[in-house]
Formats: structure tokens, C-alpha cells, sequence
């Protein structure tokens, strides 16, 4: 706790730390919301430096996607009543924008935007608009940084395939000698769609889709609502902001809002993909991003939803394979858990197909 109090107060410069407390559910990072007597409130993090090995990086990003975001404030000024926050990087002491402990942690503060919260679950139809909203809003401001200056800071980051090749490489050396239905369950998911699962790279490879910023991890828990209107406020958590294509950013985003129950339950038979809350999410991101979709980009709508909610449960399952070394886990099994509810949410979005497709022309206004 010491330990935390001095890595809080290196981001503190005008006052001592009130408290330091554990925030959020993050599966990476640790996440800490400190109260300082200074400056109000800030978020802090240990950066994962298992997963992100140039975690100089991310900041680095970071202070860039700021800047681009402040050469915006006209555009955001034209949204009238409508507030929009950005979340942006704190200096430490040292005068530099992260600091280093003396167990060479990585930790970096950014700033708490307050009168908002990010749930974990889609509350209401509302609330999924608005997510899509925040989302399509959030490409759309960051659409004309220069991919040249922006660090790939996850290399193969959403890239289906090289998941689906890493699966294949740790199933022959997994440290789980167990056999469940579960487990059986997994396998045969993969191994009946390690074919389609190049569907956006192919695309991509074809010049069908381009690459552009995106923000590479638009879950829910990673969208600011504000707590007196229920609009959408911000986008946080910009780790991963990044050239990739857009439909990474939808299909993630659509997987982690749909899903009623939610990432972490075990009710697996009961999980769900909910297509009314997906027409309200296409609705609010459309609003925007009908500016910048091509007629080509709406044709991989249906299969970028069905591929993310695919990849995170390839990606969820290799790692329970491999022994939890890059999801945090509260258990032995929670990355099988994962997994499953990942698979069956696909699963549901395959059954509704029909209805999803339609419902993407409908709010394209396409036949
Ligand atoms: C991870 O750490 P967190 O919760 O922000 C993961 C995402 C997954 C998400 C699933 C860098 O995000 O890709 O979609 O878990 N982030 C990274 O909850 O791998
Ligand atoms: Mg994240």
C-alpha cells in the first residue's frame, strides 16, 4: 500500500494522497483511482508489461492522440449541448509523462472525468445508442491522424489469424492435461472456423478495407456515460488506439454490448446475443460513420461481429491452454469460462444471422 501512496504522489505535485483505490475490472492492466488533496481525482495503472513490451509506447500514443483531440475542440464545439471529454496524460515529478518504480513497474496517471461512469452491462436502449455514438464519434476525431505516427503498440493486435495460428501452436504443448465437454466444446469451434476466421484480413488484403486509427478496445466498461443525461462523454482506455480496421472496433464493441449477461458469467447456456440492442448501437454509429463508411465497409458488418465475438474466445481459450499468462485470472478456470461465453455468444449471432443482416441494411439504408 506504501508502495502505491509514492507512486500516487509522484503524480500528485500540488498535495499529499488522500486515498488510493482499486478501480475497475481490467482483464491487463491494474487500474487505481486516487484522491489527491491538489489536484480533485486521477486514474493511475500499472501498464502490463507482459503484454505491452514497449509500454514507453503507449504513452507515447497517448500524448499524441491528446494533441490531434485538442486540434479538434472545433469540432467538438459544434455539438452544442452535447459534452465531450478527453482523457488525458498526467506528468510525474520527474517532469515525464509515466514513471518508473524501483521494481521497474510502469505506471502512468491520466486524468478522471467526472460526473460520468462506464458500466460493465448496456443499461437500455439509450445507453447502447450512445455507446455506438462515442464510438463512431471517436474514429470519426481521430480518422486524420497520421497512421505514420502512431505506434503499433500490440503487434498482431485483432489480427484473427495469427490468434487462431497461436492456438494451434499452444494446443501442442498445453500445460491442461483436462479433456471436458467444455474443453471438447472449444475445439470444435475452432477447428470448424479456422477457415473464415481470415474473412477481414483477406478483405483487407484485397484493398477492400483500409487500414485506419481505431480505438482498439471500445467495450462497454471503456465507454464514459455521463451520470445526469446518459449521453455518451469519452471513449477511455487508449492503449490500444492504433491503425487496424474500423470493424475490429464495431465487432468489439457490438460483442461487448450485446451480450446481456455479460463477460464474466457461467450461465453459458443462457448467453445471448441481443439484436434489438445491436440495431440501437448501428444506429448511434452510423449516425456518425455513415460519413466515412464505403459501400465495401458495410459489407463486412455482419461478419466483423460474428469474427470479434470468434477471436476473443480463441484468444481467451489459447490462454487457459497456455496457462493464464496474459489475461489476469481469478481462478483456474476463468479463461475457459471466458471462452465459452464468447463461443456462445457466436454461436447466437450465427442462429440470428437473417435478422442481423437485415437490420444492418435497414439502418445503412441499403437494400
Ligand atoms: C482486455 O484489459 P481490458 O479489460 O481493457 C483486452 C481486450 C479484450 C478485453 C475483454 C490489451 O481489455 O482486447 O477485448 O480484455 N485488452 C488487451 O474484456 O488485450
Ligand atoms: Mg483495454
Amino acid at each position: 500500500m506504501d508502495k502505491l501512496f509514492d507512486v500516487a504522489f509522484q503524480f500528485s505535485p500540488f498535495g499529499g494522497v488522500r486515498s488510493v483505490l482499486e478501480h475497475g475490472g481490467g482483464n491487463v492492466n491494474d487500474t487505481y483511482i486516487v484522491e489527491g488533496e491538489g489536484r480533485s481525482r486521477f486514474i493511475m495503472q500499472r501498464i502490463n508489461t507482459r503484454v505491452f513490451k514497449r509500454p514507453e509506447r503507449i504513452i507515447e500514443n497517448m500524448v499524441a492522440i491528446d494533441k490531434h483531440m485538442e486540434s479538434k475542440r472545433h469540432i467538438i464545439e459544434k455539438l452544442g449541448h452535447r459534452r465531450w471529454e478527453i482523457p488525458t496524460v498526467l506528468h510525474a515529478r520527474t517532469g515525464k509523462p509515466f514513471f518508473v518504480d524501483s521494481d521497474n513497474g510502469f505506471w502512468r496517471a491520466i486524468s478522471f472525468i467526472e460526473g460520468a461512469s462506464a458500466p460493465t452491462k448496456i443499461q437500455n436502449s439509450k445507453h447502447a445508442r450512445e455507446a455506438g455514438f462515442a464510438l463512431g464519434f471517436f474514429q470519426f476525431l481521430i480518422s486524420d491522424m497520421n497512421i505514420k505516427f502512431l505506434h503499433d503498440t500490440l503487434p498482431g493486435f485483432h489480427v484473427t489469424p495469427e490468434y487462431v495460428w497461436h492456438y494451434h501452436e499452444v494446443l501442442q504443448k498445453s500445460v491442461r492435461p483436462e479433456n471436458t465437454a467444455e474443453v471438447r466444446y472449444c475445439k470444435k469451434i475452432v477447428a470448424d472456423r479456422a477457415v473464415w476466421a481470415n474473412v477481414l484480413e483477406n478483405a483487407r488484403e484485397r484493398g477492400d478495407l483500409l487500414l485506419r486509427p481505431i480505438h482498439g478496445d471500445p467495450k462497454t466498461a471503456n465507454i464514459m456515460i455521463d451520470n445526469a443525461n446518459g449521453e455518451s462523454v469519452a471513449l477511455i482506455d487508449l492503449d490500444t488506439v492504433k491503425p487496424g480496421l474500423v470493424h475490429y472496433d464495431l465487432g468489439d464493441c457490438v460483442r461487448s454490448c450485446c451480450n446481456p449477461l455479460g463477460e464474466e458469467t457461467t450461465k453459458f447456456e443462457d448467453v445471448r446475443f441481443d439484436v434489438s440492442l445491436a440495431r440501437d448501437i448501428l444506429n448511434g454509429y452510423l449516425s456518425v460513420a455513415k460519413d466515412f463508411f464505403t459501400s465495401s465497409d458495410y459489407e463486412y458488418v455482419f461478419d466483423c461481429m460474428r469474427l470479434i465475438a470468434f477471436e476473443l474466445g480463441v484468444r481467451f481459450f489459447a490462454d487457459y491452454l497456455e496457462g493464464d499468462v496474459y489475461f489476469k485470472v481469478k481462478h483456474p478456470l476463468h479463461n475457459l469460462h471466458r471462452a465459452m461465453v464468447q463461443f456462445k455468444l457466436m454461436e447466437s449471432i450465427e442462429a440470428q444471422e437473417t435478422e442481423i443482416r437485415s437490420i444492418i441494411s435497414d439502418v445503412g439504408g441499403r437494400k
